[in-house]
């Protein structure tokens, strides 16, 4: 691993926390060994009176809830196929249009997923780290062209990828582990983007790449269902779409930014439907799992009241794009149909941009969701930007919403990564509310920290982050009384994160991505979220509780450095911290657990 380097220049708060840390050291110096936890308890208090007031956070609002989840709550961590495989073209795999991207040089520093975590070799590994955690699911990708080199069934079934699949799912239930299956995550074949242009196929009528999906689909509930009960077929399609069809900076790199997204996500529902209906139809009855989509939507609060409507629209042209048709009544939200209406008559086009469902699809799209997914990580301010007419429309100025962060919410490594805990409550009532009270999976929550030196292992930012937001999942479980059935931590492993390459970090363990053995090592989050699931939650009276409580004031000021923009910021905090804080925490916390 890494050297230490430590920091040549201290904010004014760090000095804070060094004082309090010789203080409390000085106290304690009477003669006596105080006791860990109480050593502890008295530390951080004396250090916390130096930590400075963060503007960003509410007494009332963000007070730590007390209690615990539901007896059968489900406590998961996930991660996706080309993030962790690697083993690109070990047998018969055929390339997918993230493999082509990377292999480019588009990514950060030219990064690929050729080895990633090398999970295609390393999975009792990551197994065991599940295990070890205490955690019972695990929510994994299928990688389409392992499985069908070109995507194509007809084409050849690579028996290699099959077989891995079943090892992997084998060596989960013989741990306990239930799988949680993710059909589509991003690694479409590439030989489907060339041979029908992938989502962007034809996609008024029903083409061939439902058929193909579908196809797929049944392949995988023929030969995994018997163990799987849980699968998501399409992993945050918004990315898909937009990043992918009409921005076109993620994969396949297709730039047609007023409508490409839409034809996109046209075809990527119809294509969930056709899944779910198959499962329906076919496999249901004998193996009686869950059929659901991951939808991914950052919460959008009103700048001022003013903006009250345009929050609301951004939600609805975000997460209702999809969820509107999928989960209320098999169409787009009424929001979205009569702004581009209006848009396409400002433009002088005949028909709008947002395609339109027969009413025969509109029947089998609605309702094709057993349960909710929902991948959220942070929280926007929108401002009402309506109606100026533009020359070069596209998905985002179609919003007529501007968006913007409050100045003083803490961010993450991830650029669009604010950390915002009360967002993703607002976000769970609004889905209880909009879409009949389904039942909900959050399928990714989870935080970034910068590729550095040192590496960040006492990562006390991320477990404020689980802290706080797994807190505010609890609150609108048992105070708004929504039905969260699950929560999913991204992710078990540092990995390849997109079009940042391995330069932001989200794992709940490290790997280093220089030692050709991958090794993983378990980061100060694992241990937390190892108590959070043994606790089920913030059980009143527990050790794990009052550990909780202590740390809650520090969660709530520890950013300011980068508020300031201390560009440092999150480093020297949790350098600081494992020296002076997290180390003697916990070894603490390890002698009371
Ligand atoms: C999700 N953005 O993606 C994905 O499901 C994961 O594969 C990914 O690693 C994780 O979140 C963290 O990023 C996103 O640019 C990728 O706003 C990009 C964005 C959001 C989510």
């Amino acid at each position: 691993m890494k050297t230490t380097k430590w920091p040549q220049r201290l904010p004014i708060w760090a000095v804070g926390y060094q004082t309090g840390a010789y203080l409390s050291l000085s106290l304690a110096a009477d003669g006596s060994i105080m006791e860990p936890r109480k050593f502890f308890n008295f530390f951080l208090g004396v250090t916390l009176a130096f930590a400075p007031v963060n503007g960003a956070y509410d007494k009332e609002r963000d007070a730590l809830l007390k209690g615990t989840f539901p007896q059968d709550f489900i406590w998961s961590s996930a991660t996706a196929a080309y993030q962790i495989e690697g083993a690109w073209n070990v047998s018969d795999k055929g390339p997918s249009i993230w493999d082509t991207l990377a292999h480019q040089g588009r990514v950060n520093n030219q990064d690929t997923g050729d080895v990633a975590c090398d999970s295609y070799h390393k999975y009792p590994e990551d197994v065991a780290l599940m295990k070890q955690m205490g955690l019972k699911y695990y929510r994994f990708s299928i990688s389409w062209p392992r499985i069908f080199p070109t995507g194509e069934q007809q084409d050849g079934v690579n028996q290699d990828g099959v077989d891995y699949y079943n090892r992997l799912i084998d060596e989960l239930i013989v741990n306990d582990i239930q799988p949680m299956v993710t059909l589509f995550h991003w690694d479409l074949p590439q030989v489907l983007q060339d041979r029908y242009g992938g989502f962007l196929n034809n996609h008024t009528n029903t083409t061939v790449i439902h058929d193909l999906f579908g196809d797929y689909a049944r392949f995988l509930y023929q030969n995994y269902g018997d163990r799987v009960k849980y699968w998501i077929t399409f992993n945050e399609p918004w990315i898909t779409a937009w990043l992918g069809y009409g921005i076109g900076n993620f994969a396949p790199q297709h730039n047609e930014p007023a409508e490409g997204q839409y034809k996109a996500a046209h075809n990527i529902i119809l294509s969930h439907a056709k899944a779910y209906h198959i499962y329906d139809d076919e496999f249901r009855a004998a193996q009686g799992g869950q059929v659901g989509i991951t939808l991914n939507c950052d919460w959008g609060t009103p700048k001022t009241p003013a903006d009250a409507d345009a929050a609301l629209r951004y939600v609805q042209f975000f997460l209702g794009w999809f969820a509107h048709p999928i989960y209320k009544n098999g169409d787009y939200p009424e929001v979205m149909k009569t702004t581009m209406a209006r848009k396409a008559q400002e433009e002088g086009r005949t028909t709008s941009r947002l395609p339109e469902f027969t009413p025969e699809q509109k029947l089998s799209i609605s309702g094709t969701g057993d349960f909710f997914g929902l991948n959220h990580y942070t929280t926007v301010e929108v401002t009402d930007a309506c109606c100026t007419p533009i020359e070069n429309p596209n998905y985002d100025t179609d919003k007529d919403v501007g968006t913007g962060h409050a100045p003083d919410w803490p961010r993450a490594a991830s650029s669009w990564l604010y950390v915002v805990p009360w967002g993703i409550r607002n976000l769970l009532g609004f889905i209880k509310e909009e879409y009949g009270d389904p039942e909900i999976y959050v399928t990714e929550n989870g935080r970034s920290d910068h590729d550095q030196d040192p590496a960040i292992m006492m990562d006390m930012e991320r477990i404020c982050y689980y802290m706080m937001y797994t807190n505010e999942v609890m609150k609108a479980s048992n105070m708004d009384n929504v039905k969260v059935k699950a929560y999913t931590a991204w992710s078990l492993l540092d990995n390849f994160e997109w079009l940042s390459g391995y330069s932001e970090r989200f794992g709940l363990h490290y790997v280093d991505f220089n030692d050709p053995t991958r090794t993983r090592y378990p980061k100060a989050s694992s241990v937390f979220f190892k108590q959070l699931v043994r606790n089920n939650g913030y059980p009143e009276g527990s050790e794990f509780t009052k550990y909780v409580e202590n740390m809650w004031y520090f969660c709530h000021n520890t950013t300011e450095a980068e508020v300031n923009g201390y560009t440092g910021g999150a480093s020297q905090i949790s350098s600081l911290f494992s020296l002076f804080l997290a180390i003697p925490m916990m070894i603490a916390y390890s002698l009371i657990a």
